[in-house]
């Protein structure tokens, strides 16, 4: 495993190999696809590429365990939602989500994504800390999988948590394509009798003839106001003081978890006083959710992977991309595990059975979720992970930008170029502050890094942020894994419009 507390500041062995070889750091891209033409090159120079060798040599020391290896089959297939709903997605497998990968840290994963969709795709490692020419992200990391082709990530896993796999291409992952990644510590310091992932979803895909592609085109166009058929997608007047107004942009017909809506939710089977962990992920397209099992309390063990202070607490908020750990110890009966749709008058429902009891209504509102919520500003790292204390040797200030008029979403007003870079350099602590100047809330998220959140040492570690409207909010990460990293809003719809940009690591 990557050891967190190496010594900030110190050079590593890496940079001074690194340097040596700099010459060599525009070295192709990995190819794929059999037809796919060759690549242009014509990036922006003096950066450390993602098949460079500071790029192998972090991976080297990360060690290499294990080899697991996993296929996923990206394909265009029938998925049951539940409730005699069925519609035709994209999906890993032909399921909803996808069959959850499962790893030990330290271990090598080599998942071979097979492209059977009709366009070009990739698989990204959310929240994972890997070597940058695998992180999926094509024109930046790689080349886009072609159809038909397939293409094996291979690296290793330095960190236990909950994560998830989806493609960074488009408004794909507002399909069917996710699943979750669960990463196992091999020294786990927590006890329980039952684990289930839970992972949450809004969903629009083949329903009346929408895809994300026409939600994106509509939302580009400005027709949102328009009543009836596709257009009815737009909702007008998504509220929620949680969320500092202005709740989301598209209005799904869908919500749900572990791809089951409401009407036909899915079930988790204990026993009375069993200690269940939930691994709980957004894995939505534009909807926070808030989520509270009846009848109990929740304690918060972790957010996004990595262990925080054990918080009480009896609802939670998720925007998109992120994932907590919680430990509740089980009642007696049926309880249902409901999330709301933050401002969209809507919820999703997974059922916890541990005695007799009818299936709770499909709108059933725990009172739990207008009790104590605890939100990601609130939680401490775990001491086992606190990013030590460092003054920032560099500070990127990124203004979250744009509306809903134009659509015209974006970093500093220039909309994502994959030739952008905000230039850091290896062993530096950067300071970054998100400034939102718009008047929505935005999930930020930071590729190969878990920041620490808060500008005050020992805040969760992380790596997706809400950020509410006129509110800056300020992360700080250790830069000790070279490449060049997406950051990005996580909302799909936010982020193809032009609200990404590029963290790039100069070379040595
Ligand atoms: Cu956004």
């Amino acid at each position: 495993m990557r050891d967190i507390h190496h010594t900030p500041g110190a050079p590593s062995r890496r940079t001074v190999l690194g340097a040596s070889l700099a010459a060599a750091g525009t070295g192709l891209l990995t190819a794929c696809g059999a037809d796919s033409p060759p690549r242009s090159n014509a990036k922006p120079g003096g950066y450390v590429a993602p098949d460079g060798p500071e790029v192998a040599e972090a991976e080297r020391e990360r060690g290499s365990g294990p080899v697991r290896t996993v296929q996923l089959t990206a394909a265009r297939t029938p998925l049951d939602l539940g409730g005699g709903t069925t519609v035709t997605s994209w999906s890993y497998g032909g399921e909803l989500p996808g069959e959850e990968v499962r790893v030990t840290a330290g271990d090598t994963l080599a998942l071979t994504l097979a492209n059977h969709l009709p366009e070009a795709t990739s698989a990204h490692w959310h929240g994972i800390a890997l070597r940058n020419n695998m992180d999926g992200v094509p024109g930046v990391t790689q080349k886009a999988v072609a159809p038909g082709a397939d293409f094996t990530y291979r690296f290793t896993v330095p960190d236990p948590g909950t994560y998830w796999v989806h493609p960074h291409v488009g408004t794909q992952r507002d399909r069917g394509l996710y699943a979750p990644l669960i990463v196992d510590d091999p020294k786990e310091p927590l006890s329980y009798d039952k684990e289930w992932v839970v992972v949450l979803d809004d969903w629009l895909d083949g329903v009346d003839g929408s895809t994300p592609d026409k939600v994106l085109g509509r939302l580009r166009g400005g027709t949102r106001h328009r009543r009836g058929g596709m257009a009815s997608r737009m909702p007008m007047g998504a509220e929620s003081k949680l969320l500092g107004g202005d709740a989301g942009d598209v209005a799904y017909p869908y919500y749900l978890v572990n791809g089951r809506t409401a009407k036909d939710p899915s079930g988790f089977t204990a026993r009375p006083g069993d200690r269940i962990r939930l691994r709980i992920v957004n894995a939505g397209g534009d909807t926070a959710f808030r989520v509270a099992l009846g009848g109990h309390r929740m304690t918060v063990t972790h957010a996004d992977g990595f262990p925080v202070r054990h918080t009480t607490t009896d609802s939670l908020v998720l925007g998109m991309g992120e994932r907590y750990d919680v430990l509740v110890t089980a009642g007696d009966g049926v309880f249902p595990l409901t999330a709301l749709a933050e401002g969209k008058r809507a919820s999703a429902l997974a059922v916890l059975r541990t005695g007799s009891g009818a299936v709770p209504a499909a709108d059933v509102r725990p009172e739990e979720l207008d009790g104590r919520l605890v939100t990601a500003d609130r939680l401490r790292a775990a001491d086992s992970v606190a990013l030590p204390s460092r003054t920032p040797d560099r500070t990127i200030r990124l203004r979250l930008t744009g509306g809903m008029a134009t659509y015209d979403w974006a970093f500093d007003g220039k909309p994502y170029s994959p030739d952008q870079r905000h230039p850091v350099r290896e062993g530096e602590r950067v300071r970054t502050e998100f400034v939102n100047t718009t008047s929505m809330w935005h999930p930020i998220h930071l590729h190969g890094h878990t920041f620490a959140l808060g500008a005050t040492p020992g805040g969760p570690r992380k790596d997706t942020a809400i950020v509410l409207p006129g509110q800056t909010v300020t992360v700080d990460f250790d830069a000790d894994n070279p490449g060049l990293w997406m950051v990005h809003c996580h909302n799909v719809y936010h982020a193809e419009a032009g609200m990404m940009t590029v963290l790039g690591y100069r070379a040595p």
